[in-house]
């Protein structure tokens, strides 16, 4: 039926974002030369730091308005109960954030990638793109994410130079500046992204004139804080290599449920764009135990502990708090805090948690 359809005018499209893709690289083609190691983070802010002309044309239209360097936060969402009610707690928290010092915090956009509005569009702002044809996922659902990614940033009128690729597991406990700068990206080390590791496999999609495979960074696509031109270029290209990656059963095997995290890693790198690595970014409770310099909260991970205040890991504990139990139910609001002697990442989580779903109109509707 409508699929084949559906599947040439994806076809078309994307052809299109690889064409205008490919005017881009040709047209900075003189200008890459100019950089003898340009995926090397080192090198790369060298070169720019003695000549800031360069940065000029992003920076310009910001610098003379304001001083203030904002980037736009995204997060991609499908519209499954499970993501819209992190998505709203996701949101109360920016909000609350946005407006305090040394915030940079510009405008916010959940990417709603199930192709139609949903009851939320006036709570949230939100920009609705379209999935990927069926079976193109291969059943691997986060493929959507790079394309909600390409299409948004085709489509949308984005004002702030920088980007915030954000996810709806994520609470911001500070006002986020802009940690992105010299043309490179902002983003967190994950300790389970080792491309050293997977060399031959990576191979394949960063052939060697790419450089060492050193230069692909040990992180996904969120969070990272980006120029929103440098974006534009990597989305396409992180889509191609996710789908890529995907049919490769060598490096789907390899990679499991970290494939799009891989394919955002090496699209960055292919695009020459270094990040500087933020240990301090984001922490993941129960494993970090308190918030620190943190700015973001991601609770992935479950959090179970006994009465007694002891993590009891891959056991269901007596005090829990997982987002899974909410996979198709919403969480109620003020939900029980943990017992004494559980950390202060934890606390903090349902505290904030509590706050957002207390003060959200009609919550659990
Ligand atoms: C897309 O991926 C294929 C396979 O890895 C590669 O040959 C091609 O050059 C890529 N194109 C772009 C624009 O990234
Ligand atoms: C939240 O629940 C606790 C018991 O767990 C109760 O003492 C408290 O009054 C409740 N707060 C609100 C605002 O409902
Ligand atoms: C990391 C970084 O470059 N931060 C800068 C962001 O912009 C402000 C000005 O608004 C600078 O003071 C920061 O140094």
């Amino acid at each position: 039926m409508g699929c084949g359809n559906l599947f040439f005018s994806l076809v078309i499209t994307f052809s299109a974002a690889l064409i205008t893709y490919n005017i881009i690289i040709s047209a900075n083609a003189s200008l890459k030369q100019d950089f003898p190691d340009p995926s090397s983070t080192k090198s790369a802010a060298s070169s720019f730091s003695v000549d800031p002309v360069i940065k000029m044309p992003t920076d310009l239209s910001s610098t003379s308005k304001t001083s203030k360097r904002l980037f736009h936060t995204a997060v991609t969402a499908s519209d499954s109960i499970y993501n819209t009610w992190q998505c709203r707690v996701m949101y109360y928290w920016f909000k609350k954030q946005k407006n305090k010092p040394n915030s940079e915090m510009g405008g916010f956009t959940r990417i709603l990638h199930s192709g139609q509005p949903d009851r939320f569009m006036d709570e949230i702002p939100t920009f609705v793109a379209q999935p990927l044809p069926d079976g193109m996922d291969q059943g691997y659902i986060v493929l959507n994410r790079p394309w909600a990614f390409v299409q948004w940033l085709q489509q949308a009128k984005i004002e702030e130079d920088y980007i915030l690729m954000s996810e709806p597991d994520h609470i911001l406990v500070k006002p986020i500046p802009n940690l992105s700068r010299d043309g490179l990206g902002a983003a967190f080390p994950f300790f389970y992204i080792e491309p050293k590791k997977y060399e031959t496999v990576l191979r394949k999609f960063f052939p060697e004139e790419n450089g060492p495979i050193t230069n692909i960074d040990p992180i996904g696509n969120s969070p990272v804080i980006v120029g929103k031109d440098a974006l534009k270029k990597i989305a396409p290209t992180w889509m191609n290599v996710s789908l890529a990656m995907k049919k490769d059963p060598e490096a789907d095997k390899a990679f499991g449920w970290v494939l799009e995290m891989y394919a955002y890693a090496v699209a960055s790198a292919l695009h020459g764009v270094g990040n500087i690595l933020y240990k301090e970014f984001m922490i993941q409770p129960p494993w970090d135990t308190t918030i620190g310099k943190a700015y973001i909260i991601h609770y992935t991970y479950g959090c179970d502990f006994d009465l007694q205040g002891k993590l009891t890991y891959g056991k269901i504990g007596e005090w829990r708090f997982d987002k899974r139990s909410y996979d198709n139910i919403w969480p109620p609001r003020n939900l029980t805090l943990p017992p004494p002697g559980v950390p202060e990442s934890v606390v903090t989580l349902v505290k904030m948690v509590n706050e957002a779903t207390a003060n959200i109109p009609n919550w659990g509707s």
